[in-house]
């Protein structure tokens, strides 16, 4: 279920203090310790996954709609211009932190802030 050396598996499961936006009984969604922009948030499943792959079915099934659900209220909050939703599987893909999360990072006109997409 949870990974005694998995960080993320702590915080979501609520055993190391973090921002909370939002809990449910599957997800944690936090902000970013280190974000790219204002408001810039993680969802965090409660059961482990490192990536994708070891992502269960009805985990899969639900994180987008926790996604669409604090997109969509971090857009009223924020006020933000646009928002990118993103998650990275493996280091050459990004991924820093091995517990699979997918990032909210709000957009704003003139922010030039740089996405980095692989290959390109
Ligand atoms: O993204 C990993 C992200 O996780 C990166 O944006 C920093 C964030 N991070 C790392 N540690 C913490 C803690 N303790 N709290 C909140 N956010 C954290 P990746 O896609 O793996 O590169």
């Amino acid at each position: 279920m949870s990974d005694s050396n998995c960080i993320f598996c702590k915080i979501a499961a609520g055993e190391i203090p973090s921002k909370t936006l939002y809990e449910d009984d599957s997800f944690r969604v936090i902000l970013d310790i280190s974000p790219a922009s204002k408001g810039h948030a993680i969802i965090l499943p409660k059961k482990h996954a490192a990536n994708v792959y070891e992502l269960s079915e009805e985990d899969a099934s639900k994180i987008f709609v926790v996604a669409k659900k604090v997109a969509t209220a971090m857009q009223k909050v924020l006020q933000c211009d646009g928002m990118n939703i993103l998650q990275n599987n493996g280091e050459v893909a990004g991924q820093s932190v091995f517990h699979l999360h997918v990032h909210l990072i709000p957009r704003y006109k003139d922010d030039k802030l740089t996405i980095k997409w692989t290959p390109g």
